[in-house]
Order: C-alpha cells, then structure tokens, then sequence
C-alpha cells in the first residue's frame, strides 16, 4: 500500500500534519456529504447549509442538524481515528486539522483537533448575545436562547462564511511549517480547507492522499493510496512502527 521510500520519508519527519474530511467517518457510520449515498445526493446544500435557509426556514434546517446530531450520538471512532490520536505520540509535531464537525478525532483521543467548520454539538445565539456553548439536549426546534429568546443556530460553518479565524490561522501555519501533509476521506472540494494541502505541494512538501476515489488533488501528491481510510492508517501504524524499531535497534547499536 505504501512504499518503503515513503513510509522512510514519513518516518523521518517531525513535523506532520493532516487533513481529514467526512471519508475518515464512514467506516463509523456516518453519511459523506458528495458522492453515491451522500448527503447532497438526495438533499440540495443551499437549502440546508447556508445563512439564507436559515433565515428562510429555521425550523426544516434545524430538524436536518438534529437527525445528524443523533446519527453521530450513535457513533462511535473508527480505526482511522484512533491510529491519527495516536500519531501524536508518534511525530515531535503533530497538527490535526478537520473539516468533520462530529467531534469522533476528540472521542478517540485527540487532543486539539482543529475545527475548521465547528461542530454539531455546539449553538450560538442568532442576536450575538454571547451565548455559544457545547448543548447536546435541544427540547424545541428550532430551540431558543435561554439568554435572551432569539433563535439559536448550529455552530457550524455554512457555504458563503468565514471559517473560524484562529482555526484557520492555526491550521495553515501547520501547512506552511509542516515537513509532510496528509489527505484523508476528503474530496477536497471545498474552499478554503482545499487550499492547506495545495500550499503544502507549493512549498515542496511531502504529500499523501488516502481516499477510495480519485480527487482534484490525486494526480498532483506524492502519493495517492486508493483505499479506505481505516485500513490505510491501520497499514500506516503498522509500517512506521516496523521502522521506528529498526532505527532505534539501529541508534542503541551505535552506542
Ligand atoms: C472515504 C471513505 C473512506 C468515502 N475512507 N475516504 C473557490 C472556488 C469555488 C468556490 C469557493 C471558493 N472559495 C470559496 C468558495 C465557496 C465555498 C466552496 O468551497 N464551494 C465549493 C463546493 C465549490 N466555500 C465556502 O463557502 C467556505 N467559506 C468561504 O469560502 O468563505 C469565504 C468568505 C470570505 C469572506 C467573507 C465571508 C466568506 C465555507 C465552507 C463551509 C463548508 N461547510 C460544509 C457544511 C458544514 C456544516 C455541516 O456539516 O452541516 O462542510 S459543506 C461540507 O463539505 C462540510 C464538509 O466539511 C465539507 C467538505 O466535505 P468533505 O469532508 O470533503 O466530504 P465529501 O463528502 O465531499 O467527501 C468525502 C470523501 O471521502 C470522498 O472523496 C470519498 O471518496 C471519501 N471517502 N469513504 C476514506 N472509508
Ligand atoms: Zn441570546
């Protein structure tokens, strides 16, 4: 799946960062937004996650959220994710960067996942009252703010908005700084999260892909594996360890 070359590179680096989308899910049970079986295959986007539907119809917006709420309450991480939580171990300088709003990186044990479109699980107050927080329990939809009555809505980022500024400040410093850029479960089709691994391929840097289906960004990385993401990172784990233990036996024989 990867070659010894790669898996050697990989393996000397510090410095690593990645990028994960809705394809790192599915293994866990949770629908992909394009493609065969995605959400937008039967449900048109711009009715759902834009300001404008919003402000057309909170309440049919709002029932969409809370289905998906309950769908990834059911789930649980995959391999996938746990192999990346524990890739932090692994490299001196780990970044993960997300577009998924599930929180699964967080439930399998990554420490700071950056959230480039927010999370299913948080609200904020439509009138900007300052009420933004982690509610898992909505009683009415489309659900009020307790603080002072407007409608709330979910934290997440739609089509047409700005992505969270530190996140995103975050996120491309690990781009730019990082030595190599992993690509997983995403059709890196949406701006600006598509552009980390185009400024990482800018500036030289070792880029993978995982994805079962070929991307805009397959035929330009160093390495595009056609899989699944769990088995990828599954295989992954299993090769860097196989290294790092010849190189230690290597640095203890030196001594
Ligand atoms: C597997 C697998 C397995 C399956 N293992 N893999 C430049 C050009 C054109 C348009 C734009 C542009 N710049 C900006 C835009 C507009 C727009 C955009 O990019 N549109 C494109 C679609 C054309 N971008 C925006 O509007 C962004 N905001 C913005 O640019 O603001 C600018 C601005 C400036 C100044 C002021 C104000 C604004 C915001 C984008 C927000 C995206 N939001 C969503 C919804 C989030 C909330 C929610 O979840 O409801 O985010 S859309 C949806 O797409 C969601 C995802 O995070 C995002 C990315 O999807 P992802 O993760 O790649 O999933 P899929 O389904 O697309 O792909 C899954 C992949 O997995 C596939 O490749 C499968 O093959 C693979 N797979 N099984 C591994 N087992
Ligand atoms: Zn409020």
């Amino acid at each position: 799946m990867f070659s010894s070359d790669v898996i050697q590179r990989l393996a000397d680096c510090q410095k690593v960062a990645v990028l994960t989308g809705a394809g790192v899910s599915a293994e866990s049970g949770i629908s992909t937004f394009r493609g065969v079986g995605g959400q937008w295959d039967k449900l048109d986007p711009m009715k759902l996650a834009t300001p404008e539907a919003f402000a057309k119809d909170p309440k049919f917006v709002w029932e969409w959220y809370e289905a998906r709420r309950r769908q990834v309450a059911e789930a649980k991480p995959n391999i996938g994710h746990e192999v990346l939580a524990g890739m932090e171990n692994f490299f001196s300088q780990f970044t993960l960067i997300t577009q998924n709003v599930d929180r699964l990186h967080h439930q399998a044990g990554s420490h700071h996942p950056i959230e480039l479109h927010g999370s299913l699980w948080m609200v904020r107050c439509m009138a900007g009252c300052g009420e933004w927080e982690d509610r898992h329990e909505l009683v009415d939809l489309p659900p009020k703010c307790p603080h002072c009555g407007a409608l709330l809505r979910p934290g997440v980022v739609w089509f047409g908005e700005g992505l969270p500024p530190e996140a995103w400040e975050e996120a491309e410093k690990a781009a730019v700084e990082c030595e190599a850029f992993l690509v997983i479960g995403t059709s890196a089709l949406v701006y600006p999260a598509a552009a980390l691994p185009e400024q990482a391929l800018k500036r030289g840097k070792l880029v993978l892909e995982i994805n079962p289906e070929e991307t805009p960004l397959s035929s330009k990385v160093g390495l595009s594996v056609r899989a699944k993401a769990g088995e990828a990172l599954f295989s992954l784990r299993d090769e860097l360890e196989k290294v790092a233990s010849v190189d230690n036996k290597q640095k203890g024989g030196a001594q």
